[in-house]
């Protein structure tokens, strides 16, 4: 194998997995989670943005992750790098939850 077959060979491996990873939405409205459940794949992000006019955040129970506080407008992106089930709510308003469960 030459040089530049192995080169050609790493970047088509780069560019599939970068294809693979997904990004998803979760939108913060009417205090509430929208989808309140959501299912994706190892290595997916999931942007939380908040619609609303109150701050929230979106913290895993028990741990995991945690967006902070996101005020109006403001967003995070949450990388699920391996497989597992989270679930998570509002810090200031904890009768906000969700789950997010990775293959
Ligand atoms: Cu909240």
């Amino acid at each position: 194998m030459t040089l530049k077959t192995i080169l050609a060979a790493a970047a088509l491996l780069a560019t599939t997995s970068l294809a693979q990873a997904a990004d998803h939405t979760v939108t913060i409205t009417g205090f509430s989670f929208q989808p309140a459940n959501l299912t994706i794949a190892a290595g997916d992000t999931v942007t939380f943005v908040n619609k609303d006019g109150a701050p929230h955040t979106a913290t895993a129970k028990r741990g995991g992750f945690d967006t902070g506080n996101l005020s109006r407008g403001k967003a995070a992106k949450i990388t699920f790098a391996s497989a597992g089930s989270f679930a998570y709510f509002c810090k200031i308003h904890p009768s906000m939850t969700g789950s997010i469960k990775v293959n």
